[in-house]
């Protein structure tokens, strides 16, 4: 057991009495003092660590609680062809008249991070893998869902062409739009996370993510990032777009 210091917090009085109260919840359902929280999140809090701080570890917690629930080969339902959802809405943090505009003729996919082969990818060369078909349900975190039909290479089946390193606890997203994401390696390595070129059996057009988006159907919709760029293999944890603005990470469904 390693050695844990002290815990000693910084905080305004109004803080106090919130973080008593989340203290006490916390002690009610689980037994969990704050240092269990510590524990757990494999944070180590320390003298003049902020309320901001504990509640942000606390969350990571929650993430850690979901992912021990997620069972790697639980399925997402899927769905017959006749169920597919037309029109099939259209989501991003801007309007959709702001959809970015790739230039496909030299689009390439960047890899790095924890990943033994860092050769960028073309559209051609993502073809060649095998590949993949759903049809399942996009779920957005705003109320709506629709199903849809998605095409490409498993993330599994690229992850292990890239020789990536599959004990390694993130993969992130970078898109063309600045929007970013991330998932857990568990979810990378789901059959049913795939990184999708064809939409309805048609290469993905502009609005639903060109030239390359991940297809994540355990997830909610915005874990599933549009146009990327470039994808990292790290154990430094990445965040995104919407996950710092304070949505779960995990964000399983
Ligand atoms: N690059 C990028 N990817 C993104 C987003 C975005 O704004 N930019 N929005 C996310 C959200 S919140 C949702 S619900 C889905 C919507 O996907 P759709 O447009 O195919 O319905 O894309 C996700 N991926
Ligand atoms: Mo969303």
């Amino acid at each position: 057991m390693p050695e844990r210091k002290h815990t000693r917090l910084v905080l305004e009085p109004a803080q106090r009495t919130t973080l008593a109260n989340a203290r006490r919840r916390l002690l009610l359902r689980g037994g969990l003092t704050l240092g269990g929280v510590a524990m757990l999140t494999g944070c180590n809090l320390q003298d003049g660590d902020t309320f901001d701080k504990v509640l942000w570890a606390m969350s990571r917690w929650n993430d850690k609680v979901q992912a021990w629930l997620f069972r790697e080969n639980r399925l997402a339902p899927t769905y017959a062809a006749g169920d597919i959802t037309k029109p099939f809405p259209f989501n991003a943090f801007y309007p959709e008249y702001s959809v970015p505009d790739i230039d496909l003729s030299d689009y390439q996919l960047e890899v790095s991070g924890l990943v033994a082969d860092k050769t960028p990818w073309t559209l051609e060369g993502l073809r060649r893998l095998p590949q993949a078909s759903q049809i399942t349900r996009l779920i957005c975190i705003e109320g709506w869902s629709a199903i849809g039909q998605w095409g490409g290479v498993p993330l599994k089946t690229f992850l292990q062409r890239i020789g990536a390193d599959l004990t390694a606890r993130y993969v992130g997203f970078k898109c063309a739009d600045r929007y970013y994401s991330s998932i857990d390696m568990a979810t990378a390595l789901h059959p049913q996370t795939i990184l999708a070129l064809d939409f309805g059996g048609e290469a993905l057009p502009p609005d639903f993510g060109n030239p390359l988006r991940l297809r994540v159907p355990t997830k909610l919709g915005f874990k599933n990032p549009k146009h990327i760029m470039a994808l990292f293999v790290t154990n430094t944890y990445p965040g995104g777009y919407w996950e710092d603005q304070g949505y779960n990470w995990f964000s399983g469904i």
